[in-house]
């Protein structure tokens, strides 16, 4: 396919979309159909990319987006299947490539079994992924996942998170307890909540002065975590001291709230980033 001038394939055995756009420069990977890097023009990095990061089918990127589909965590029911599905750790195909003033399109497809979804990057002054679930089979199809963020902070015991308060959420650190958040969430310590939310999110990082608006579609569940010191020295595609660096906040479909999705029908499920001025 021929890839307009603001988007260059890097190498084939690993291809990369390295978008240079007037908007921004981005970086989409063809495994996972991840996006690795998204810069706004005159804006720093937005999200966080581990530097130990490995690039490898069969391995999911540490950093960035990645795409947990068509389950999140664990598969309901099969413990032999991988954590968060199967499309962040394989090829997907390219199926459209486009600019226009406002930056770029790529969209991706996979299928594999009952299993059928395109993926669609738009990088420029915003980023938006969007995730749309198909089920073109003759039964009913029950989807759930996340868009995973990892967002790139100055500092993570600095940072909040704003409009999750009155949410109800299962803090899953340690023995699961369901909760209710008071005020805006603050990182002292391991963060892994799911959220009954469908809002959208700040994140305000008053060191650097930037915040983010993670706005979400098709998402009743917002996932926020941080693996803090032990889980991040645990994890061998992350800097000991990574998890100072990164929040994800993720627009999610997660348990009880799985969705159907009849015969002939799809699901979208969507993140717009902006920064805030
Ligand atoms: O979305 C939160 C979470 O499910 C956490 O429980 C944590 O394990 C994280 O994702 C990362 O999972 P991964 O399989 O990428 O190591």
């Amino acid at each position: 396919m021929n890839l307009p001038n603001s988007i260059r394939l890097s190498d084939p055995a690993y291809p990369v979309f390295e978008i240079d756009h007037p908007t921004c420069t981005a970086r989409v990977a063809l495994h996972g159909a991840h996006v690795m890097s998204w810069k706004p023009v005159d804006e720093d990095e937005v999200l966080y990319l581990s530097p130990d990061a490995v690039f490898k089918e069969g391995k999911a990127i540490r950093g960035g987006i990645p795409v947990c589909w068509p389950w999140f965590n664990a598969h309901p029911t099969d413990p032999e299947m991988p954590p968060h599905g199967i499309a962040r750790t394989r090829f997907w195909e390219l199926a459209e490539a486009g600019e226009s003033g406002d930056g770029v399109k790529l969209r991706f497809e996979m299928s594999d079994g009952i299993w059928n979804a395109s993926l669609t990057v738009k990088a420029g002054a915003e980023l938006e992924v969007i995730l749309e679930t198909r089920n073109p089979n003759e039964i009913p199809i029950v989807v759930s996942g996340a868009l995973h963020s990892y967002f790139s902070v100055s500092d993570i015991e600095q940072v909040r998170l704003v409009n999750l308060e009155g949410a109800d959420y299962l803090d899953t650190v340690g023995a699961p307890v369901q909760r209710i958040q008071k005020g805006a969430v603050g990182f002292a310590g391991e963060v892994d909540s799911i959220y009954d939310s469908s809002s959208s999110v700040l994140l305000v990082d008053d060191l650097s002065g930037r915040t983010l608006l993670i706005e979400k579609g098709g998402s009743p569940s917002t996932v926020v975590w941080n693996p803090w010191a032990g889980k991040s020295a645990a994890l061998g595609d992350l800097p000991d001291d990574g998890y100072l660096k990164f929040c994800c906040i993720e627009a999610a479909i997660a348990n009880d709230k799985a969705v159907i999705v009849m015969p002939g029908s799809s699901h979208v499920l969507s993140t717009r980033i902006s920064v805030e001025e």
